[in-house]
């Protein structure tokens, strides 16, 4: 019986240790894409769900860097201008920005010097923005969610405890 019960444990172990390196490694093999068409920010939000994706979300220096990397090796990337939806957005309350996909409130942000301005009270979405000649590398704007000429990174969806158990 003594012997079961401990079987029992270090099986329970096992298991428990395996899923925490899985939810490691799902972490660090975030996966991300980047369609090749243009579209508003709810279009490309609505773009990732349909692929079973969702915007990106970056909730860290090195996941803002991970993504600038992932986007300065597709062909999305221009050394002058590139600019990318991001999944945030203070639509639901002016100057409190959280991320979409999850309904998590902003909290490392990496915005562009002045920004988030919320031009003409009109600008509620983020975008990764790269321009060099502005000194903007890899930082954030605020802009119109219609913008209709923006390409967008989708990230791989988080997996949840269940669909881990699953496999
Ligand atoms: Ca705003
Ligand atoms: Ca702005």
């Amino acid at each position: 019986m003594a012997k079961t019960t401990h079987g029992t444990a270090v099986s329970l172990i096992v298991i428990w240790t395996l899923l925490q390196v899985r939810s490691a490694l799902s972490k660090a093999d975030k996966e991300y894409e980047i369609p090749s068409f243009r579209a508003n920010w709810f279009k490309a939000s609505e773009f990732c769900s349909s692929i079973g994706m969702q915007l990106v979300t970056i909730t860290s220096r090195d996941e803002n860097d991970a993504v600038a990397r992932f986007v300065q090796g597709s062909d999305k990337f221009s050394d002058v201008a590139s600019s990318f939806w991001i999944g945030g957005n203070d639509l639901a309350e002016e100057g409190t920005f959280s991320w979409m996909p999850n309904g998590r409130l902003v909290r490392y942000a990496n915005w562009s010097p002045g920004e988030p301005n919320n031009t003409e009270d009109k600008e509620h979405c983020m975008q990764l923005v790269y321009i060099p000649r502005f000194e903007q590398r890899w930082t954030w704007n605020d802009n119109e969610c219609r913008t209709n000429h923006m390409y967008f990174i989708c990230e791989s969806k988080p997996r949840d405890c269940v669909e881990q158990l699953k496999g």
